[in-house]
């Protein structure tokens, strides 16, 4: 028989914080202008991590919103105080999440373990106070280092979904109906025996402000005999191997002329056929069909299989829709339960999220100078390393060109304006700035 995989696919945008800002502070002194600077540095932007968590069953509480922010750092302040670290922001995800970049689709991560985690967007670094730059030349910087922006990128997670609970029983019991009124799933229903082919995946919603959710799987139906391939034998039974409930559905109202509580006997005998540890999961057992049935006669029904089995049996109706929460929530209060025992080391606060190096504004590794003459005595110099430099520094040019100057004159900016016809008195523009050529 074939296999049969669901893949659940969700695309999210990750935005890191980004980094402060250097701040530009001078000390206060008496009678001195500028005490010399006390500018303190910039924090660094928020990481956003993923982490598998084995109490998750699908992506569907990150459906609810497409962009996940972290925090910026703080700038830095006077006293040479650094501004705070932006937080972090940390999604949950099922274990077996594949991370893809969205755009190349190369794996960023397989988070197939309980507990482990991955970086998709890394915050950019603080940038560092006017503090940093003071120099021999330079008592009282007046500019500092820009935070640098933190990475944003759209991933791709994709999961391979496994059914957490499993309706099993007769055909045309109504299971198809069943997780098509409790899940996203619409299978296809009929009045006739083996509808069902193939198993049916649906992601049910418990809470949707909180996103809870769990999968259910419809099997195709059983029948006396199944396991010496009686119907379409037991060989779908394998999907519900790993699900935490099995959930076994009767027709409590017997239109198919059979006895709900003997149908119950046959396929428990089926599934310990198939498998001895799946007949001792914990199972849900649900008489479906109730609308048919009058007050007295269900009372009379339900309290026969009931007082036979000594268990609980969940009343449902697909077609009046009633007990159906019922049943949704004592499913879920099994699967919570069951995902809890492993789930114990999954403890945020005690994780530690080392975080990568932040990204950093990188200067390009030469200074690169142009000369373009606009006129007969106006010179302009072009450099992609003083824009950079701008924008690393942020700063009014006018403060940092003495810096720049320097800089272009050691990568011998006089010799190229001389070269470019540059005579002495001539006017020199640098990034909005002038200048006079001195020989
Ligand atoms: N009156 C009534 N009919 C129902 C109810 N639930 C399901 N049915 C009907 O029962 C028939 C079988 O329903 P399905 O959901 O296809 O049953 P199934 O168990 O999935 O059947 P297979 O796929 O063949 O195993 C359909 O005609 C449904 O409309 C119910 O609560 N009340
Ligand atoms: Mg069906």
């Amino acid at each position: 028989m074939e296999k049969i995989d669901f893949i659940d696919v969700v695309d999210i945008v990750v935005k890191a914080g980004d980094g402060g800002n250097g701040a530009v502070t001078f000390r206060r002194e008496k009678y001195i202008p500028y005490g010399g600077p006390d500018g303190g540095d910039g924090g660094d932007g928020g990481f956003v991590f993923l982490i598998a968590d084995p109490t998750l069953s699908t992506l569907y509480h990150l459906t609810e919103k497409k962009r996940y922010i972290a925090q910026n750092g703080e700038n830095g302040r006077k006293k040479k105080q650094s501004g705070k670290n932006g937080n972090d922001v940390i999604l949950r995800v099922p274990v077996g999440t594949i991370v893809k970049d969205f755009e190349t689709r190369e794996i960023l991560a397989d988070l197939d373990e309980p507990g482990k985690y991955c970086c998709v967007a890394r915050g950019g670094k603080g940038g560092k106070g006017n503090t940093h730059f003071k120099s021999a030349t330079n008592q009282t910087p007046k500019f500092a280092e820009q935070g640098a922006k933190g990475e944003e990128k759209t991933v791709l997670l994709e999961l391979k979904l496994l059914a957490d609970a499993g309706l099993i029983g007769y055909p045309n019991v109504g299971k198809s109906s069943i997780i098509s009124r409790i899940s996203n799933a619409h299978p296809k229903i009929a009045n006739y025996p083996f509808t069902t082919l193939v198993p049916n995946l649906g992601v049910v919603v418990v809470d949707s402000t909180s996103g809870t959710s769990f999968m259910v799987a419809d099997v195709p139906g059983l029948i006396k005999g199944a396991s010496e391939g009686k119907g379409l034998g037991n060989i779908f039974l394998k999907h519900v191997e790993r699900c935490e409930v099995i959930v076994h559905v009767l027709d409590l109202s017997g239109s198919d002329g059979r006895d709900p509580l003997q149908d119950y006997y046959d396929i428990r005998k089926e599934l310990g056929f198939f498998n001895k540890d799946l007949a001792k999961k914990p199972e849900i057992i649900v008489g479906n069909k109730c609308d048919l049935l009058s007050d007295d006669e269900l009372q009379i029904a339900k309290s026969r299989i009931e007082d036979k089995l000594g268990k609980k049996l969940i009343l449902v109706s697909t077609v009046t829709g009633s007990g159906l929460d019922d049943l949704k929530y004592a499913i879920w209060d099994i699967i919570r339960e069951s995902k809890k025992l492993f789930a114990g080391t999954l403890d945020l606060s005690k994780i530690e999220f080392v975080r990568p190096e932040p990204v950093r504004i990188t200067m390009p590794d030469r200074i690169d100078v142009k000369i373009v003459r606009n006129g007969n005595d106006e010179f302009e110099v072009v450099s992609e390393y003083v824009k950079k430099y701008m924008e690393k520094y942020r700063m009014d040019a006018k403060y940092l060109l003495d810096d720049i100057l320097e800089m272009l004159q050691k990568s011998g900016l006089d010799e190229k304006l001389r070269r470019a016809g540059a005579k002495d008195g001539d006017t020199v523009w640098l990034e909005g700035v002038e200048f006079t050529f001195k020989e």
